[in-house]
C-alpha cells in the first residue's frame, strides 16, 4: 500500500490529522450464529483498510478511494444511502454518529461533525472475499471520527454503530462479529465472543505443524446480501413456531436440539409451495434452525478441542460446519463445495469449511504447514479443471484490532 498521508496531501492539499488501520478477520468457527446470539470464534488479520483524516469547515464530505481513484463529494445534512458502496461504510457511520450526537445531553449546539472532513480510503483486504472489508472501513472511519471529535465512544458502542450502520446504509442486516473483530483483535490471538452479550475471551491460537491458508473462489454472487437477509427471517419463523410452545424462548440461542426436532420437524417435509398452500412454515425453516442451533454447541465443543489441543477433532468440527452451511443453511455454491472436497480427505489438512456470509468469497483450510505448497498447487489445478475461475491463495497472520497508525 501506498503511505496514505502522502496520498492525502496529494488529494487535499491539506495534511492528515489522523491515520486509522483497521483489519480484515477470518472465522475459525461459528458461522451464521452471531445475529442468533450464539458464540463465533474470529480473528483480525494482516489485511487492513486504512483511512486518513481532516476536518473541513464548509459542511462538505470530501471522500476518496485510493484504489477505486473514485472521489464523491456530498453535505453533511441529510444523510442518504447513495448508489457507490464504499461510500455508503463512510456515511452510515457518519449517520450514527450524528444520532448519538443528537441523543447525547453533553453534545450542546450545532456539532463540529456537520462543518464536514476529508478522508481517503485505501486496502488490501480481497473484496468480496468474506473477510470483511466493508466492516473494516466502517471500523476505520469510526474510530478516526471518536479520536477526532471526542466522542468518548467504547469499542463496543463502535462495534453496534458500525453494525447499525451496515443494516442501514448497506441494507445488509449482518450481525455483530465482523465490526467486533475488526475493533477487538490482538496478535496471535482469536476470540470466542458470546454474541447474546458480547463477553468475550482471547486465546492464543497455537497451531503448532498446521497453519491457516484461505482459498478464494474469486467469486461473490450477487444473492448475497438478499439470501443473508432471507436466513435471518427464517431464523425468526422458526423462533416464533417453537415460542408457541416455548413462549420463554427469545433466539435460537435458547432453543435445544430437542426442542427443534420436537416443533419444526413436523415440517421436515412441506416443500415451499405446499407450506404456502396449508400457510405454515416450509421444511427450509426446520434446516435452517437446526443447523444454527447444532452450530452454536458445536463451537463451545471446538473451542474445548482447541485449548485442549485436539487439533484433529477440532479440524472435523470445521468440516461439520462447512457440510451444515452447505445443506441445510445453504449458504455455500458449488465453487466453494469443490474447494472443500478437494481437501476433505487429504491426510495433511485437519479441517476445512466455507468462510463468511456465503455465496463466494473463501474457504477457511488448516494445512500441515511442510504439505502447503503441494496442497495450493493440487487445488489450483482441481479448481481451473472444474470452474472458469482461477483461484487465489491468502496466507495470513493474526493481527492487532483497529489502531492510531
Ligand atoms: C457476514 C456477516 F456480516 C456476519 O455478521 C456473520 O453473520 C457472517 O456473515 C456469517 O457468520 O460476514
Amino acid at each position: 500500500m501506498q503511505d496514505i498521508r502522502v496520498s492525502f496531501t496529494q488529494l487535499f492539499n491539506n495534511t492528515a490529522a489522523i491515520v486509522v488501520q483497521s483489519p480484515g478477520r477470518i472465522n475459525l468457527i461459528g458461522e451464521h450464529t452471531d445475529y442468533n446470539n450464539g458464540f463465533v470464534l474470529p480473528a483480525a488479520i494482516d489485511k487492513c483498510v486504512q483511512v486518513a483524516f481532516a476536518k473541513r469547515r464548509d459542511g462538505a464530505l470530501h471522500m476518496h478511494a485510493i484504489d477505486l481513484q473514485e472521489t464523491v463529494i456530498i453535505s453533511t445534512i441529510a444523510l442518504q444511502p447513495q448508489a457507490t458502496s464504499w461510500v455508503n461504510y463512510i456515511i452510515g457511520v457518519v449517520a450514527q454518529v450524528q444520532k448519538y450526537i443528537a441523543n447525547t445531553p453533553s453534545f450542546t449546539g450545532a456539532h463540529e461533525l456537520d462543518h464536514g472532513f476529508d478522508i481517503c480510503i485505501q486496502g488490501d483486504i480481497p473484496i468480496g472475499a468474506g473477510l470483511s472489508s466493508s466492516a473494516a472501513v466502517e471500523c476505520a472511519v469510526i474510530f478516526a471520527l471518536n479520536e477526532m471529535y471526542q466522542l468518548g465512544l467504547t469499542t463496543m458502542q463502535m462495534a453496534l454503530m458500525t453494525q447499525q450502520a451496515e443494516h442501514e446504509f448497506a441494507g445488509v442486516k449482518c450481525g455483530i462479529m465482523d465490526m467486533f473483530a475488526s475493533l477487538h483483535g490482538k496478535s496471535n490471538q482469536v476470540l470466542l465472543l458470546d454474541c447474546a452479550n458480547l463477553q468475550h475471551t482471547y486465546y492464543p491460537l497455537d497451531l503448532k505443524e498446521y497453519q491457516i491458508v484461505l482459498f478464494d473462489t474469486q467469486i461473490k454472487h450477487a444473492l448475497a446480501s438478499s439470501e443473508y437477509n432471507t436466513r435471518r427471517l427464517e431464523c425468526e419463523e422458526g423462533i416464533k413456531r417453537i415460542q408457541n410452545k416455548y413462549p420463554s424462548v427469545q433466539t435460537l440461542r435458547d432453543v435445544s436440539k430437542q426442542q427443534v426436532e420436537e416443533c419444526l420437524a413436523p415440517y421436515k417435509n412441506l416443500d415451499a409451495t405446499l407450506a404456502d398452500k396449508n400457510n405454515t412454515i416450509s421444511n427450509k425453516v426446520y434446516h435452517r434452525c437446526k443447523y444454527v442451533v447444532d452450530e452454536i454447541a458445536r463451537v463451545q465443543l471446538a473451542v474445548k478441542d482447541l485449548l485442549a489441543g485436539k487439533m484433529h477433532a477440532f479440524g472435523q468440527k470445521m468440516f461439520d460446519t462447512h457440510e451444515g452451511l452447505s445443506k441445510l443453511y445453504e449458504v455455500s455454491c458449488p465453487e466453494l463445495d469443490i474447494l472443500v472436497n478437494a481437501v476433505k480427505d487429504n491426510p495433511h489438512v485437519l479441517g476445512a469449511r466455507m468462510m463468511g456470509g456465503g455465496f463466494g468469497g473463501c474457504t477457511i483450510n488448516i494445512i500441515k504447514k511442510s504439505e502447503v505448497q503441494a496442497i495450493i498447487k493440487a487445488v489450483t489445478d482441481i479448481y481451473a479443471q472444474k470452474t472458469s475461475y482461477t483461484l487465489q491463495i491468502h496466507q495470513v497472520k493474526i493481527e492487532q484490532g483497529t489502531h492510531i497508525k
